[in-house]
């Protein structure tokens, strides 16, 4: 057996440093005196990875001799960030690396910061996704996630004069050892063009362009190695190479026209998460690479079986939000143009392959596509979505069910493609991602769906993965933890909760404290290196890390922070907690709004820092570029978690259950997974304040007005009053009339509505954090009772409500 030579070199320190000087010798081509910190951790990365491979290929033949059920996970966004200490921490291998690196005086931290984050997503749903893979992997459950190879991902972040500065970001440059290069895996994506059909029953699709799709896998490690599934993402390429005859002719750029054109599908992700572009090229990346999975997964699902009506029973496709919801048209047109079945029987493998997972509620992120523009770059895909729509209304009107027939349409108004719908209608079950989201979802945006289909719509709350985001992250508390409670928890989360029995133990208590403050100074490390700013590591950490949004409401916080100020100016002498409120997001480069807010929150930090009558009762820190590498620093870090969103706006949050995880209480409304989150804690470990769901539906029928609210508050009234006479802005007094006229006159997020028992309930965090002792109890039995959010737990779930696949 082939395989097994490869494994007999082992995991020891001594093999490890020897197979890193062999690869940095004939694999990077430098020799150990020459070598730079990038050199090495190529080297040592090179190592690491075969261990992986051995793992990865065990685990493909496995799948592929078993002919098991493969699960898709197709999703516009993965945000891995940094695999390089994953791999590590999944093979157990850390010591053996350490021993090996110190032979020649390097540092391992040093060398894993020589990575770039994969930041190839936005937000919550690309983490989630992320999350999600490694999850897979641990329940041995055999799966692909496909998605695009963006060149460049996420910009990064840089603030200049406090305003957000966007950069192209670079992840590749750097050479990236996780991924290969699969040539022989292509396939051709057509666009635009036009149909004929011969009336034979073949219909061939004319395409104006055509490029190649070209794929990179990269292995996801599960724990201790014992699975590894792979991350398939997707490159364009053109399908001509240069225009010889214009080359030759001197018509240099233009010889280069195609190639270019072809790139750009896979260039740049695309930066916003809150409104979707009505643009082009979005609608092609989207169809680019669902065509290509779908193409992918076909051919090797063709490899074990011979007939395709059994398609249902060895694959299920899940679509991460409406992003690859043409996988309803595209799978129909592959099962009936290529594979010659009749639109009805394609339809009932269609419907029982996908399913959906919804995102977000908010109306204006529901994407929809002009059928113009549809038609013209997916003529085919135009024509088959009209033929389910049709019959879709007609299966409505022939059960005689009071639904408004618009609602339930896909092409809605006869212009518009409506992709949620699309997806609904093409989908086994539809979840939604917590318990509060899946019930809007019922009520609000699939009403009418819900009626038709009541056993569609299904829960699956959020989940994150414990390897990562504890084990990785958090080295202090997971020596404690191990050393209190054994290693049960980092496969299976829930058995964390044998923590609980420590929280009132004073020695145990004594070394969960010394943890966090370790993690504090690490943090603190951070801020006084990126800001120049010094910051005191036994004050309150209050963390709001998440993109910038006027729901997510840091405006909210802001406004707290500045009353909270206003108050120890008034007062120095009282016996003020000390805080250093933290934030961390970017904001998409066209949301004015969020940008304001940033740069608010600088004027603020500005003015705040250096007034000498605050001193260290209170800082503002706003880190730049927050991604993935640096929430792994800042969540092991925080004391308080803001999850302050409006009430019914928030699907579920991530971040929520990351920082309880780390010991973090949360001040939060009663909003996604935070309410989860509440009644596994218990009220008195997390702190709930402000308008409930319902009341902000309720206002939201009858009206609301912001200004009798700030006119009867002083507090708010003199925050508002310095935001507008520039007290925080001296440079440009009304900078920030906008925002505040939002408050006053159109404030949809309510932020005044909860302002006051939200400054009520910082002040509640204020006096428990001063009872240290107990304070550190409740962070213990936030750890301890937030183990059902591993997203093993949520995977779980998937593989039993919705895939009907096996997981250890
Ligand atoms: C929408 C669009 C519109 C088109 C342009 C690009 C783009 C990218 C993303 C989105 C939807 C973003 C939705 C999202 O990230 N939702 C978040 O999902 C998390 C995982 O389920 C959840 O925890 C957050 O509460 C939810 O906001």
């Amino acid at each position: 057996n082939a395989m097994k030579n490869w494994d007999d070199r082992g995991t020891t320190a001594e093999a490890i440093r020897a197979g890193m000087i062999d690869k940095l010798v004939y694999s990077v081509g430098k020799d150990p005196e020459h070598a730079t910190l990038q050199d090495w951790s190529t080297a040592l990365g090179l190592v690491v990875r075969d261990h992986v491979v051995d793992h990865w290929f065990r685990a493909s033949h496995r799948s592929h001799e078993e002919k098991k059920k493969r699960v898709y996970y197709l999703s516009m966004e993965f945000l891995i960030g940094r695999l390089f200490n994953d791999a590590i921490a999944n093979l157990q291998i850390e010591p053996a690396v350490q021993e090996a690196l110190s032979t020649y005086g390097l540092e391992l931290r040093d060398l894993l910061d020589q990575e770039s984050d994969a930041a190839l997503g936005n937000g919550g749903l690309g983490r989630l996704a992320a999350c999600f893979l490694d999850s897979m992997s641990r329940l041995e459950i055999p799966a692909f996630g496909y998605g695009i190879r963006y060149e460049h991902g996420l910009f990064r972040q840089r603030f200049h004069d406090g305003w957000q500065i966007e950069e192209a970001e670079d992840w590749l440059v750097s050479g990236h050892v996780w991924e290969f290069e699969r040539l022989e895996a292509r396939y051709t994506i057509k666009f635009g063009g036009h149909i004929s059909f011969d009336g034979q029953g073949n219909t061939k699709w004319h395409a104006e362009e055509t490029v190649f799709a070209m794929a990179y896998d990269t292995p996801i490690t599960g724990w201790q190695g014992k699975h590894v599934n792979t991350l398939r993402l997707w490159s364009s390429r053109p399908t001509e190479i240069l225009d010889l005859r214009r080359f030759n002719s001197g018509d240099y750029l233009n010889a280069a026209e195609k190639m270019i054109r072809a790139e750009t599908i896979s260039r740049v992700l695309y930066p916003d998460d809150t409104t979707p572009e009505g643009k082009e090229l979005r609608l092609k990346q989207e169809y680019f690479f669902t065509s290509a999975s779908l193409q992918d997964l076909i051919r090797r699902y063709l490899t074990e079986h011979d007939d395709i009506r059994h398609l249902p029973d060895f694959v299920s496709i899940q679509m991460n939000d409406t992003h690859p919801a043409i996988a309803v048209a595209e799978l129909m047109r592959l099962l009936t143009d290529e594979h010659r079945l009749s639109f009805v029987d394609a339809f009932d493998i269609v419907q029982k392959t996908l399913s959906y997972t919804n995102h977000t509620l908010l109306p204006e992120a529901l994407e929809r596509w002009h059928v113009g523009l549809f038609r013209k770059v997916l003529p085919r895909h135009m024509q088959i979505i009209e033929w389910i729509d049709f019959h879709h209304l007609a299966e409505v009107q022939s059960r005689n069910l009071a639904v408004s027939l618009e609602d339930v349409r896909i092409i809605g108004h006869g212009s518009e493609v409506r992709m949620g719908n699309l997806a609904f209608i093409g989908s086994k079950k539809v979840n939604g991602v917590s318990a509060l989201h899946t019930e809007l979802m019922k009520q609000t945006v699939f009403a009418e769906f819900h009626r038709l289909y009541p056993d569609r719509i299904v829960n699956e709350t959020n989940g994150i993965t414990p390897r990562r985001w504890l084990y990785e992250c958090n080295p202090p508390l997971r020596k404690l933890l191990m050393e209190t409670i054994g290693t049960d928890w980092i496969a299976n989360l829930e058995k964390i909760d044998a923590a609980a029995a420590f929280a009132t133990d004073a020695s145990f208590k004594e070394k969960f404290a010394a943890a966090k403050h370790a993690n504090k100074i690490r943090l603190a490390g951070v801020i006084e290196k990126k800001l120049g700013l010094r910051v005191d590591p036994t004050a309150l950490f209050d963390v709001q890390i998440k993109r910038i949004h006027e729901y997510k409401r840091q405006f909210l916080n802001i406004l707290e922070t500045i009353a909270l100020y206003q108050a120890i100016r008034r007062s120095p002498a009282n016996d003020w907690t000390p805080r250093v409120k933290i934030f961390g997001g970017k904001a998409a480069p066209g949301y004015h709004v969020a940008k304001q807010i940033i740069k608010l929150a600088n004027d603020v930090a500005k003015i705040v820092n250096s007034d000498p009558v605050v001193g260290d009762r209170l800082k503002v820190a706003f880190l730049p570029n927050y991604n993935v590498s640096l929430a792994e620093v800042i969540i092991p870090a925080a004391d308080l978690s803001e999850q302050i969103s409006t009430a019914g706006m928030e699907a579920s949050g991530t971040g929520n259950m990351k920082l309880a995880l780390n010991g973090a209480l949360t001040i939060g409304t009663l909003d996604g997974a935070n309410v989860e989150i509440g009644e596994r804690v218990g009220p008195e470990n997390i702190y709930i304040f402000g308008l409930t769901s319902e009341d902000v539906a309720e206002i939201r029928v009858k009206g609301y007005d912001s200004r009798a609210t700030i006119e009867g508050d002083p507090v708010l009234s003199d925050v508002l009053r310095a935001i507008a006479e520039g007290d925080f802005s001296p440079d440009d007094p009304s900078r920030y009339h906008d925002l505040t006229d939002i408050l006053y006159n159109s404030d949809y997020f309510l932020v005044t509505a909860d302002f006051q028992s939200y400054f009520q309930r910082q002040r509640d965090v204020d006096h428990g954090f001063r009872d240290t002792s107990r304070w550190t109890e409740r962070a213990i039995l936030n750890t301890a009772n937030v183990g059902w959010f591993s997203s093993d737990r949520t995977i779980r779930g998937y593989a039993a409500d919705i895939w009907n696949v096996p997981s250890v």
